[in-house]
């Protein structure tokens, strides 16, 4: 805290503070009611549950600045080297329970609000999800969060502030339609605008050349500059003090750059062009890939890079002499491509700003970037236009251009003169429309290329990025992905929480969750049983609930619940798993009454968005609305079977559900699925697994023993030897049945199924759902069989739930920490 006064400054304001805010339910019922009094603001003697929340929400917050505070002044004191995890999604979802458990005050909060009339759990619901990402990667970007927290790692997110998060999905008729997701109307009370912490960021214009001490400079003149404000959202971690920091940049109105226009005369139109700056950071794009080559879609991705870029190298610069240590004292990661233009922008900042060579500075963009990708489909990976990257970003194209020259130089004296190969590495893709492929930047100004689990891995290896690999194996590694057991067991499942401590004689396993494999010894223990299957009927009610409540259909809580939610999508196989449904229902309709009594009865529950321009999927949602539609009105049929469609899914959804599942699938094509997170979620809290051999569920099985589970489908040399066979397979007897009921209009829109019928017609069946759906039927079977048998049952699902250990994101980061990154914790001790 500096010395002489400075110090006897220090001294004075903290006693003023007289010490750090206080925690006992008293005292946080003070400072919840001087919120609600003077900050929601409403009148201490009448407030609501909402009100009770944005009060409590802020008391919070409050608490976590104090943290954020030490923790970054301590950060600042030790200088350790630091990472900046760049994503442009993240998927937070609700902050106050998760918050609340992380730094320990769980009873005191739930203790205060019982005093002053109010329900913990209600309130915290009140909360709307900050849903600022599309699936399975921006949900891992916020566990990751948690666990680099947790873990005392000096990290900090970066990423976009957008106005509109994910679409909101609401059904009508069956038919998906998408609403603007407006979760900023009613404030946010858990992020910190820093005003004063923001950046000018240039589009368009020209670059001129400039000769100044013998040395060529580039002096970008930009054609439109926007502002980038922070808005910083504190993570705690759990049992520590360290607090991090995700900092999300939203787009303003330039102040300085604009007076020439209005001194042209026209203000109102003036003022109108300033205010569409603001438009950069609006809206998610819902993931359907057809926004590659959109103009606003490079905005954002650049406008996120730069400002996250000047805020790092600032925060550098203020306590460095010079650029010599910089990358011994930061990693930058790249989550996907979509961030990838960090790299010509940390070169352009370098060269142009801070004169650095393009050697020396050429050396530090590859000893910082790591880039970890999420897909295996060659054909999503990011391309941007050259024009309209040139038009945009005219410096960065010259750099990339430079970048493209000087590593296409060193590849030919590596590789020789195959030009097919050359063409192919490139990062400037040639052609009628030139492009830049991002995926090749990222790979050869990154040290590290990292694959989310083993399988992907190989997939990389073998055949997304083979030439790469070939040139540089020792840059490829795979990390496999998890997903934190505070908010998907602590949270979202405190009755399993309590069960497993009680078990485990400690709550350790909730930092170490290695110790999960403690239950494998009770797993047969009959009295764990009783209390095992206590808590699943309590969240299987929860769930029930819910499904009553959100589609009217009531399911008996005896049934299996079996559930599917993810983004809906082909290789996801939806498709497979309503086929299934309608063979069962096909059966029980064509069974003796007698044989009834032998069916185990099941609610099938699936839940997932489609993107907006995604036909197919679209209508595979319809087609589970007029499925649902037959079979929960046939009184043949009764609790047997029950279909449920659970509208506009997301993290609070699946917090309610996941606890409630008995069964939960995992169907894609083998081979399709990079790494998979909901099966972990499954794991952990006790659900069994229907799945196929992909992604992580591979690296699940061996963990769990695939006797544990229920695993079908075409392995992934099986695929393709079929793929290549053209796949002249005949499917079975029963799947030409199930799809000629939908064809000839069994649940009606007869045309409207017609096409989506022809996607898994014979030689048309990509995903292989024809060649996959007699082995699919048999999973099935096996695991109506061991659901009969509730101790068996019983005993899988505390097994699945002492297997998850190696599936937390705890693991994933330590991984990331250690070999790619470099950094090491630094643990606040205030
Ligand atoms: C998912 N990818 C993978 N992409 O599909 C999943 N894409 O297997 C994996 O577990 C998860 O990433 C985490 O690694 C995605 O979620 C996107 O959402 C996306 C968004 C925009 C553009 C492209």
């Amino acid at each position: 805290l500096g010395s002489g006064d400075g110090k006897a400054k220090a001294e004075r304001m903290f006693g003023l503070m007289n010490g750090f805010l206080k925690n006992d339910p008293y005292s946080l019922q003070k400072d919840i009611l001087d919120h609600v009094e003077f900050t929601v603001p409403r009148s201490r003697f009448s407030f609501d549950d909402f009100e009770a929340y944005q009060a409590c929400a802020h008391t919070v917050k409050d608490r976590l600045i104090e943290r954020w505070h030490d923790t970054q002044m301590y950060f600042k004191r030790k200088d350790p080297k630091r990472l900046y995890f760049l994503s442009l999604e993240f998927l937070m979802g609700r902050s106050l329970s998760n918050s609340v458990i992380n730094m320990g005050f769980q009873d005191q909060y739930a203790e205060a609000l019982s005093q002053l009339g109010f329900d913990f759990e209600v309130v915290a619901e009140q909360e709307a999800d900050a849903a600022l990402g599309n699936g399975g990667l921006a949900r891992f970007s916020a566990c990751q969060m948690d666990s680099l927290a947790t873990l005392d790692y000096p990290a900090w997110g970066y990423g976009l502030r957008y106005q509109y998060g994910l679409f909101r999905q609401v059904i009508i008729d069956g038919y998906q339609h998408e609403q603007p997701d407006y979760w900023l109307n009613f404030g946010n009370p858990w992020e910190i605008e820093r005003v004063h912490v923001s950046y000018a960021v240039k589009f368009h214009g020209t670059v001129e050349e400039k000769t100044i001490d013998g040395e060529v400079r580039h002096d970008w003149v930009p054609g439109e500059m926007v502002e980038a404000v922070a808005y910083d959202n504190p993570i705690p971690g759990y049992g520590t003090r360290n607090t991090i920091n995700l900092r999300l940049w939203a787009a303003k109105p330039s102040g300085e750059y604009d007076m020439e226009s209005f001194n042209t005369g026209d203000y109102i139109n003036s003022v109108v062009n300033r205010q569409n700056a603001e438009t950069i950071s609006n809206v998610l794009y819902p993931d359907d890939r057809s926004h590659q080559g959109k103009e606003l879609r490079l905005k954002q991705q650049y406008f996120f890079v730069s400002a996250s870029l000047q805020d790092i190298v600032r925060r550098f610069k203020d306590s460095h002499p010079n650029f010599e240590n910089f990358s011994e004292k930061i990693a930058l990661q790249l989550n996907d491509t979509h961030p990838s233009l960090a790299i010509a922008e940390l070169m352009r900042i370098l060269i142009d700003e801070e004169h650095l060579k393009w050697n020396t500075v050429w050396k530090i963009v590859c000893d910082v970037f790591s880039f970890t990708t999420h897909t295996v489909s060659p054909e999503s990976l990011e391309k941007i236009p050259v024009d309209l990257l040139g038009s945009l970003l005219p410096r960065h194209l010259q750099i990339l251009y430079d970048i493209n020259f000087k590593f296409m130089e060193d590849l030919k004296k590596k590789i020789g003169l195959d030009y097919d190969r050359l063409a192919r590495m490139s990062i400037i893709k040639e052609g009628a429309v030139k492009q830049i492929r991002v995926a090749n930047l990222s790979i050869v100004c990154s040290h590290t290329v990292i694959g989310v689990s083993r399988a992907h891995l190989e997939l990389l290896k073998t055949r997304v990025f083979k030439d790469f690999y070939e040139l540089w194996p020792e840059k490829f590694q795979y990390k496999t992905n998890g997903a934190t057991q505070r908010r998907w067991i602590v949270v979202s499942n405190p009755n399993l929480c309590a069960l497993i401590s009680r078990w485990l004689g400690t709550e350790s396993w909730i930092h170490n969750v290695d110790l999960l494999t403690g239950l494998r010894e009770h797993a047969a223990d009959a009295s764990l049983q009783q209390d095992w299957q206590k808590v699943r009927r309590m969240n299987k009610m929860r769930l029930a609930e819910y499904i009553e409540a959100t589609s009217g259909v009531t399911v008996s809580l005896d049934a299996m619940f079996d559930v599917q939610i993810k983004r809906i999508h082909e290789y996801k196989r939806q498709l497979l798993n309503l086929l299934g449904v309608i063979h069962r229902y096909d059966c029980i309709k064509n069974m003796e009454k007698g044989d009834k009594r032998r069916v185990v009865p099941r609610v099938c529950i699936i839940g997932g968005k489609a993107a907006p321009g995604y036909e197919v999927a679209k209508k595979i949602i319809k087609l589970c609305h007029a499925v649902a539609e037959k079979i929960n009105n046939d009184p043949d049929v009764g609790d047997l079977l029950k279909l449920v469609f659970i509208p506009d899914y997301n993290v609070s959804v699946a917090e309610l559900v996941i606890p409630g599942a008995d069964l939960s699938q995992h169907l894609s094509t083998a081979g399709h699925e990079p790494s998979g997170t909901g099966n972990m979620k499954f794991l952990m809290n006790g659900c069994l697994l229907l799945a196929t051999q992909d992604g992580s569920t591979i690296e699940i099985a061996e963990e769990l023993g695939v006797d544990n589970m229920f695993s079908f489908g075409a392995k992934l040399h099986e695929v393709a030897a079929l793929r290549e066979k053209g796949l002249a397979v005949k499917a079975p007897l029963q799947f030409a049945r199930v799809i000629r009921m939908v064809r000839d209009g069994y649940f009606g829109h007869k045309d409207y199924f017609k096409s989506l019928c022809e996607t898994v017609d014979g030689s048309n069946d990509f995903y292989l759902l024809g060649h996959d759906f007699a082995s699919y039927l048999e999973a099935q079977a096996a695991a109506d069989k061991a659901f009969v048998d509730k101790e068996k049952w019983t005993r899988m699902s505390i097994l699945s739930t002492a297997a998850s250990g190696r599936f937390s994101s705890d693991r994933t980061i330590q991984e990331y920490a250690e070999h790619t990154w470099g950094i090491e914790p630094c643990r606040c001790p205030f």
